[in-house]
């Protein structure tokens, strides 16, 4: 199923008349710049094209008062003197006589995606439009925005197509207050914005902005702030905040839509976001994103005013969509002091209202006023905005936006080297069959170690994994998955581990479940990071080599997910992942999907999947499709977490956030409650690896 992209050339029309240094960075090449990069990179052609119609008087009725429809609408023929005089009576608002064919057609593009989606036309969307939405408000425009393009799409999708539950993520570096007022005691749509906030110093400058605004009574909990105090956030901040925040949440509320307010002034470069992070994270922030609703995600242009980042963002947000791997994260995954503060405020601030935030830490962090002050971090990369022609060379967007991709697309997305033909009954179509083997005389150098690897089926088997991975090695394919005899699980994972990084892969990332034990010879030089689920007990034998039992629940998984697997394998940065369903995995083939799918977003893509030989079909099939890009099913309202999932995970945080910041969901400073962690902090691996800020 496709990617749709919304559009009509029309949206170029409306610009600024006057001079207002304020409104004059909403132009016509926002749209025209981001439209032919995604021409350049053949992204467009692969999408479903959907010319852009008007929403109806109607549909604009479901969040604004006909009053103030009917006063846009006079615009169309008020002259330049007038216009200017009405846009004086909102905050950061310009009309043109254009406005209101523009601003119809935007609200019409969003739904138009969300009837192509929800009819099943296609599994998600871009809707490319200005004027921009998530500002206006039921009788107010703001912020150069008119009508409320992703409220009326969800309001119109609670209403015509009946869905009880919609997510809307905004990732504009402002808050769409417009967006919170219209929902704020609805229950059915659960709002999360970040945004700059600086302590309520940025615009636009409201209370009700911070993070302990959650909604009103039946809404209560269903509105979710994440204030940034300071500017400078990057990859990893917005990594930790979906990972800590965004995503808990979003899994135990279940989403049947999700809607994006895709604003890129969140992106490096940008004039008014002041913030870090590179294009490539919004190619992270979609796939995460995916594995809701599934996959059911229509993306709405909201701001985004440097054009060389917005257009490069874009177009990873619709690569992404189209279901082609992230690319790696450049620079150090590890999120600063303050953004810890503002997750963790955000997180007490909502922990009453989420099952998923109970049993953790949620005490308030206490702030010193000196963490408020603009600390250690370097300011944003780029001067300025696509106003600032004469300034400085830009090297981060230029350099890092030249290249049109950081890993070439390998020609075959997923391979599967099977050795029980049945399996590939209810493989998808353009997922290959492989027939290759390595060469005999090979296969056996590298089995003769191995005892339980000398039977022929475990050599047949071997032979098959080895020419897989040396596909994946050399990029010719992009993932895979194998099968082994249980009884050769482990050593055949051993070989894995040893080939993939003698043949190239820098970091290799090892997610074991069930009784796989740690290989004995694994190197303990950092290249290699082992992580078994399905130990006996949690244990840390060094920051590379973690084990942690099986959850029991569906909370539990989700959040050793969360919490655990994707802080490490983020902070790891691996480029090969090998993930290992071994011997009394247990995990079902939802389970299975999502941890798979999930563990894509790492090493561009590049994942192995060992099965056991006598795996189901179902499993197989399930693991295939998303390896290619498919969405995993939903896993439907999530059990919580037991007190033993939740011990082992709080142990394992304690024991290794000193050394893997990204699982900090709090400032290191504050003791755990776990009585070994105090002990640990003091160093047991010497501060090897990434160590954290503190
Ligand atoms: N320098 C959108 O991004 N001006 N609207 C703020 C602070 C208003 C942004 C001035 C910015 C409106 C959709
Ligand atoms: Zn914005």
């Amino acid at each position: 199923m496709g990617t749709a992209l919304v559009y009509h050339e029309d949206m170029t029309a409306t610009r600024l008349l006057w001079d207002d240094p304020e409104c004059e960075i909403e132009r016509p090449e926002r749209l025209t710049a981001t439209l032919d990069r995604l021409r350049q990179r053949g992204l467009e052609q692969r999408c479903l094209r959907l010319s852009a119609r008007e929403a109806s008087k109607e549909e604009l009725g479901l969040v604004h008062s006909p009053e103030y429809v009917s006063l846009v609408r006079k615009t169309q023929v008020l002259g330049e003197e007038e216009l200017q005089a009405l846009s004086g009576q909102f905050d950061a608002i310009y009309f043109h006589p254009s406005t209101f064919h523009c601003a119809r057609l935007a609200a019409g593009a969003g739904l138009q995606l969300v009837d192509a989606v929800l009819t099943g036309a296609v599994r998600n969307g871009l809707a490319l439009v200005r004027p921009p939405g998530h500002h206006s408000q039921r009788a107010a425009a703001n912020g150069f925005c008119v009508f409320n393009n992703v409220a009326i799409a969800a309001a119109h999708a609670k209403q015509k197509h009946g869905l009880h539950r919609i997510l809307i993520v905004d990732w504009d570096v402002h808050h769409g207050q417009g967006i919170q007022y219209l929902f704020e005691d609805d229950p059915s749509v659960l709002y999360f914005s970040w945004h700059r906030y600086e302590h309520g110093r940025f615009w636009p400058f409201l209370r009700e902005s911070d993070a302990d605004a959650v909604g009103r009574g039946q809404g209560l909990g269903f509105t979710v702030n994440l204030p940034w105090n300071q500017v400078g956030m990057g990859n990893a901040d917005y990594v930790a905040a979906f990972l800590h925040l965004l995503l808990p949440l979003a899994f135990e509320f279940d989403p049947e839509l999700v809607l994006v307010s895709a604003g890129f002034d969140s992106a490096i470069g940008d004039p008014e976001g002041q913030m870090q992070a590179t294009p490539e994270c919004f190619a992270h922030l979609t796939h995460l994103l995916q594995v809701l609703a599934s996959g059911r995600v229509c993306a709405m242009l909201e701001g985004g005013y440097h054009l060389e980042s917005l257009a490069e963002s874009v177009c990873m947000t619709v690569q992404t969509l189209l279901g082609d791997p992230a690319p790696p994260l450049s620079g150090p995954m590890v999120p600063c002091q303050s953004a810890l503060e503002s997750i963790q405020s955000a997180r007490a601030a909502q922990a009453p209202y989420w099952k998923s935030l109970q049993l953790q830490d949620v005490t308030p962090v206490l702030t010193s006023p000196s963490t408020h002050s603009p600390e250690g971090r370097p300011p944003p990369l780029l001067p300025g905005g696509p106003m600032c022609k004469a300034a400085a060379p830009a090297p981060a967007p230029s350099s890092l936006l030249d290249q049109p991709c950081l890993c070439p697309a390998p020609s075959v997305r997923t391979t599967v080297a099977l050795t029980a033909p049945d399996i590939t009954l209810v493989l998808p179509p353009d997922v290959i069959q492989q027939e290759g083997s390595a060469l005999r005389e090979e296969t056996e150098a590298w089995a003769r170690p191995h005892e339980s690897l000398a039977r022929k089926e475990a050599l047949t088997a071997l032979g098959k994994l080895l020419y897989l991975l040396d596909g994946m090695l050399d990029g010719q394919v992009n993932s895979g998955i194998a099968a082994t005899p249980a009884s050769a699980a482990a050593a055949t994972l051993d070989v894995a581990i040893q080939r993939g990084l003698s043949h190239g892969a820098q970091r290799l990332l090892c997610v074991a479940l069930g009784q796989l034990d740690r290989p004995p010879d694994l190197a303990h030089d950092g290249r290699t990071l082992w992580l078994n689920i399905g130990g006996k007990e949690a244990a840390a034998l060094s920051m590379f080599q973690v084990s942690t039992p099986l959850p029991v629940m569906t909370g539990g998984f989700l959040s050793c997910i969360l919490g655990l697997v994707l802080p490490l394998a983020y902070g790891f940065q691996p480029d090969l992942v090998l993930v290992a369903l071994g011997p009394g995995h247990g995990l079902q083939g939802p389970h299975a999907a999502l941890l798979a799918a999930m563990l894509r977003g790492l090493a561009g893509g590049r994942v192995l999947a060992l099965l056991e030989e006598d795996s189901t079909p179902q499993l197989a099939g399930i693991l295939a499709r998303v390896l290619r890009g498919e969405a995993p099913p939903s896993l439907g309202p999530s059990s919580v977490a037991s007190p033993e999932d939740v011990q082992a995970l709080m142990y394992l945080r304690g024991q290794l956030e000193p050394q893997w910041a990204m699982l900090q969901v709090r400032l290191i400073a504050e003791a755990w409650l776990c009585p070994g962690a105090r002990l640990c902090r003091r160093g047991r691996w010497g501060g090897q690896g990434r160590a954290s800020e503190c």
